[in-house]
């Protein structure tokens, strides 16, 4: 794939990534325009072209200088775009390292992918996904390590969404506002935990409790970021 990087920087993603989702946080915050490339999910060949492995996200834009810059790691394109002073002076406050947001997302890994990635791979609307070809090697890198293996399986099973339910109850306790995740406002914990959470709203039927909603609808328009919700499954 050749894509003209004109002014505007080109963002190489998929749309389910919650690493994508990350680096779109700070194009959307900043109203920075920008062209997002959704990359097949088993098109190797691009993003090896451009930084020798199959990953996203990837940032390739011409910088101030006149220089084409390519790069991968979301929190790197983050930092980058918001620290360059084109797009103005930078919005995003320090990161905490929420210990107790990590611990909670490592308890629910499991649970949240089987609710997601069905979703994601199964759904045939995810751009990443339009081809048989590409849900298929999906299906195949993204195997799940227990029963029940079955992607269908998964997703039918509501007991799962229940589950993952009654789990973010205890993630709602951990939020200081319905605005920000950590108090003192917007920061990189804020763009670490939206990227987290915009995918679950893929489920259908799962109830996000009240300010996590709050959260994520918010947070949602402000980085002008769509969610699942008309598509959920
Ligand atoms: N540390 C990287 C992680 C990025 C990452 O793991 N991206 C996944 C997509 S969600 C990926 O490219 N996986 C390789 C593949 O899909 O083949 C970042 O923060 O950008």
């Amino acid at each position: 794939m050749s894509t003209q990087v004109d002014k505007r920087p080109n963002l190489y993603i998929y749309d389910h990534c919650p690493f994508c989702v990350r680096a779109r946080i700070i194009f959307g915050l900043k109203r920075i325009p920008h062209q997002l490339i959704f990359l097949d999910n088993d098109d190797a060949d691009t993003p090896t072209a451009l930084v020798g492995k199959k990953m996203v996200p990837i940032l390739e834009m011409i910088d101030a200088k006149g220089e084409r810059v390519v790069m991968p790691e979301s929190m790197d394109i983050v930092k980058r775009i918001d620290e360059d002073p084109r797009w103005g002076p930078p919005v995003l406050r320090r990161g905490s390292d929420r210990e107790d947001i990590k611990a909670f997302f490592a308890s629910i890994a499991d649970l949240s992918r089987r609710c997601t990635r069905p979703r994601f791979a199964l759904s045939s609307v995810l751009p990443e996904f339009h081809t048989p070809a590409a849900r298929a090697a999906f299906v195949r890198n993204h195997p799940f390590k227990s029963p029940p293996f079955d992607y269908t399986e998964n997703l039918q099973n509501k007991s799962l969404v229940a589950d993952l339910s009654a789990r973010l109850r205890e993630l709602d306790a951990m939020l200081f506002s319905d605005e920000c995740v950590t108090e003192g406002g917007f920061s990189y914990d804020d763009v670490d935990l939206f990227g987290k959470v915009r995918g679950l709203t893929i489920v259908a039927g799962l109830v996000l409790p009240p300010r996590l909603k709050a959260y994520v609808e918010a947070f949602g328009e402000k980085t002008e970021i769509p969610l699942y919700y008309q598509m959920g499954l």
